[in-house]
């Protein structure tokens, strides 16, 4: 056997190697995705109402009138440990007046609206002009029973924005990342680390929005779960196993 196709053996058997791993971490993961480019209306077969009401409008989400709405993604859409949740969604203020309002993501939920029962973040407008506020927050009310955020759970931004990208991922599964990119460059201008109590706060394996009014709209939103870099690590070591045992 010549040195060439050696290396060709090699690098044919790495490429299998390699499309055997990404074919394993897709299997592993699953994601989510609606940019809301639909007729106005209810969200669709894909959600499930929890309290209130939302709805599509303009292509994007929001809720109905005035009050509290939350809606799940429904778990035969997505349905991932907790710890592995990443949401993301571009939030847009539709006016500067001073009514109440806000757009929020939910992740690691159980779908119930008492206190310390899953995970929201949302960006809130409660004085005149841009989101003023972020909450790191558990039900589906005003309480952050079962996180702790270093400044506290509802926190004033200190300069306001009309739109942004949220993020919200559990980086541990003690740990919540709120990230707020205020440019849409893809790099959070604003983080949140916050702990969750775990023991104290009831998780869950599902995702979804959270509003108060219509005045607050949600687009492309984003869940995805993103395997532990431990899970990785073993996929890779896996991988290098496999290598070495043909190789031999
Ligand atoms: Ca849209
Ligand atoms: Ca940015």
């Amino acid at each position: 056997m010549s040195p060439g196709i050696h290396g060709e053996e090699i690098s044919m058997r790495l490429s299998i190697t390699l499309a055997m791993l990404a074919a394993a971490a897709v299997g592993m993961s699953q994601s989510f995705f609606d940019d809301f480019n639909r007729a106005d209306g209810g969200l669709g077969a894909n959600y499930t109402t929890v309290t209130g009401g939302m709805q599509v409008l303009g292509n994007e989400a929001t809720g109905t009138g005035t009050g509290n709405g939350l809606t799940m993604v429904n778990a035969g859409m997505f349905s991932a440990a907790y710890s592995l949740h990443r949401v993301q969604a571009d939030i847009r203020l539709m006016d500067t007046t001073a009514t109440l309002t806000y757009s929020a993501l939910a992740l690691g939920h159980n779908g119930l609206t008492t206190v310390n029962n899953g995970i929201f973040v949302k960006l809130q407008r409660q004085v005149a002009g841009g989101f003023s506020h972020i909450g790191i927050y558990t039900g589906s009310g005003s309480n952050g029973a079962g996180i702790t955020t270093t400044g506290g759970n509802f926190q004033v931004i200190a300069a306001p924005f009309t739109a942004a990208r949220l993020t919200v991922m559990v980086t541990s599964p003690t740990t919540l990342y709120t990230g707020i990119d205020t440019n849409f460059d893809n790099t959070d201008d604003i983080v949140y680390n916050s702990t969750l109590n775990i023991g104290t706060l009831a998780v869950g394996n599902q995702v979804g929005l959270h509003t108060w009014g219509n005045l607050s709209r949600i687009d492309n939103f984003r869940a995805t779960a993103v395997p532990e870099p431990a899970t990785l690590a073993v996929l890779g070591i896996g991988a290098l196993a496999a290598m070495r045992r043909r190789r031999k």
